[in-house]
C-alpha cells in the first residue's frame, strides 16, 4: 500500500518538475527576445483595474509572457540589454508588490525591479531605439464631457512621443505576440480541453433542466454552476441563453425571459480555465422535441457544420472554410440567413488574435454556422419565421487533420431528444 501511495505521489511531481525546468512563460520571453533586433523594445503593461472591480482580467499579452494576474506591473524586453547592477538583462518585470513576482521563474536574461525604476530606464532607452512594440490596455477613448471632445489616449500618446522622439516608431504588440499566441502549447491545449469539458457538462446539465416555463437565467445558472464547481472561476464571455425570438439576437446575454412551449433555445457559452476559454453553442427545443420546421433547419445547419469541419487540416485557409460554408448554404437556398462569421481562434481571448489566415497544427478554432429567420423578413418561408439555429464546436488543428474538443456535447437531433426526455 505504502509503495503505491509513493508512486502516485511521484507522478504528478515528475510532471511538475519537468514543466518547471522549461517554464513556459520564461521560454516565451526568450522567444520574443529572439524575434527582436537591438533597436527594438517590447513594453507590455498589466491592466490597472480598480480594486473593487468585479473580476480582474489581465491583459492577455502581458499574461502570456509573465503569468502574472495582478495590476500595476510592466514587462520590458530589450535585445540590446539594460544594465542592472553589474549585469546586462534583456527582460525586466517591474513590480509594485513583491508578492506578485516572487514565484516567477527567471532565466539568466531576466530580472525583476521595482516599478519606481521604470521611468528612469525607459527615458534612457527611448532616445536610442527605433521601434517600440507596446500594449497599454488602459489607454482608451476618453470623452471630455464639458466640451464633448473625444481624446483617444492611444493617439495622444503617439503624437506626444513623435514630438519627443521623432525617430521612434510605435507599434501595437498585438500582431507580434499574437503570432506566437495562435499556436497553442500542450499545456495551453490541456487548459482549453478542461475549459471545454466543463462547458460540455454545463450544457448537458442545462439540457436536462430545460422544460417549458423555465427561465433563461435558470439554464445559465445550471451551466455556470458547473464552471464554479469544477474550478473554472470565470466565464470566457457572458453566457448567451436566447429562447424564442431571443435566438435571433447574436450577442443576447440578458437571459431574463421565461421560455414558452415550442421555443428553441440557443445556448452559446464558454468557461475560462486557468485563463483559457472555451466556446460552444447548442440549440435545443425547450419541450424536448424539435418541430418538423425546426428539424429541417437544424439538420441543414448541422450538415453544413459537419461538411466544413471535415475539411480542416493544416495548410487550409480560414477563407476557404468560410467560402465552403457559404456555398453549402447557397446550395440549400438559405445563404442570406447565415449572417455572421463562421470561425474564430480561441485561447486566452474567446476571440483570440488570428495573426495568420492559414491553419497550422496547434491552432484552436471554432466552427459555428447558423441560420436565423426574423418574423419581419417578408422573403422568409412562413414556417421558419421566429427562430434561429446555431451549432458551434471548438476544434484543435492537428498534424493530420483535426480533433473536435467539444465532441461530447450532444448535437444529433435524436441524442438531444433522448437526453431531454
Ligand atoms: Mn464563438
Amino acid at each position: 500500500m505504502r509503495k503505491i501511495a509513493i508512486i502516485t505521489m511521484l507522478l504528478p511531481l515528475a510532471g511538475w518538475a519537468q514543466s518547471s525546468l522549461t517554464d513556459e512563460f520564461q521560454a516565451r520571453r526568450e522567444k520574443v527576445l529572439s524575434m527582436l533586433d537591438t533597436s527594438q523594445v517590447v513594453v507590455l503593461k498589466a491592466i490597472n483595474a480598480s480594486p473593487l472591480a468585479n473580476e480582474y482580467i489581465q491583459d492577455h499579452n502581458f499574461f502570456y509572457l509573465t503569468g502574472i494576474n495582478s495590476p500595476a506591473n510592466t514587462l520590458l524586453i530589450s535585445s540590446k540589454g539594460i544594465k542592472v547592477g553589474a549585469k546586462y538583462r534583456n527582460s525586466i518585470i517591474f513590480y509594485s508588490d513583491l508578492d506578485d513576482v516572487k514565484n516567477i521563474k527567471l532565466g539568466q536574461n531576466d530580472t525583476i525591479l521595482q516599478s519606481a525604476e521604470l521611468r528612469a530606464i525607459f527615458s534612457k532607452l527611448l532616445p536610442v531605439i527605433s521601434k517600440l512594440y507596446y500594449s497599454a490596455p488602459d489607454l482608451v477613448l476618453v470623452n471630455d464631457w464639458l466640451t464633448d471632445k473625444a481624446y483617444f489616449m492611444d493617439r495622444e500618446m503617439k503624437n506626444r512621443m513623435k514630438t519627443l522622439f521623432p525617430n521612434l516608431k510605435l507599434e501595437s504588440a498585438d500582431y507580434f505576440i499574437g503570432k506566437l499566441r495562435s499556436i497553442k502549447s500542450e499545456q495551453e491545449i490541456n487548459y482549453i480541453r478542461k475549459a471545454t469539458n466543463i462547458t460540455v457538462d454545463g450544457l448537458i446539465a442545462a439540457m436536462r433542466l430545460a422544460k417549458p416555463k423555465v427561465w433563461e437565467y435558470e439554464l445559465q445558472a445550471a451551466i455556470e454552476y458547473e464552471y464554479t464547481r469544477q474550478g473554472a472561476m470565470l466565464r470566457g464571455f457572458p453566457s448567451i441563453i436566447g429562447s424564442g425570438l431571443n435566438n435571433l439576437i447574436l450577442h443576447y446575454s440578458d437571459n431574463t425571459r421565461q421560455t414558452q412551449n415550442g421555443d428553441l433555445i440557443v445556448m452559446d457559452v464558454g468557461a475560462k480555465y486557468k485563463g483559457y476559454s472555451s466556446d460552444i453553442t447548442r440549440t435545443i427545443p425547450v419541450s424536448g422535441r424539435f418541430t418538423d420546421a425546426q428539424k429541417e433547419i437544424y439538420s441543414m445547419v448541422l450538415q453544413v457544420q459537419k461538411e466544413v469541419i471535415a475539411m480542416i487540416k493544416p495548410g487550409l485557409s480560414k477563407d476557404e472554410l468560410e467560402k465552403a460554408a457559404r456555398n453549402a448554404f447557397k446550395r440549400l437556398g438559405y445563404e442570406s440567413y447565415f449572417i455572421h462569421g463562421l470561425s474564430h481562434s480561441v485561447g486566452l481571448d474567446v476571440h483570440d488574435f488570428m495573426a495568420e489566415r492559414v491553419l497550422r497544427p496547434g491552432m484552436v478554432i471554432t466552427i459555428e454556422p447558423g441560420l436565423y429567420f426574423s418574423p419581419n423578413d417578408k422573403a422568409a418561408p412562413e414556417r421558419f419565421k421566429g427562430f434561429g439555429v446555431r451549432i458551434e464546436d471548438i476544434i484543435l488543428v492537428t498534424e493530420n487533420g483535426y480533433e473536435i474538443l467539444s465532441k461530447n456535447a450532444p448535437k444529433e437531433i435524436e441524442e438531444i431528444e433522448r437526453l431531454m426526455k
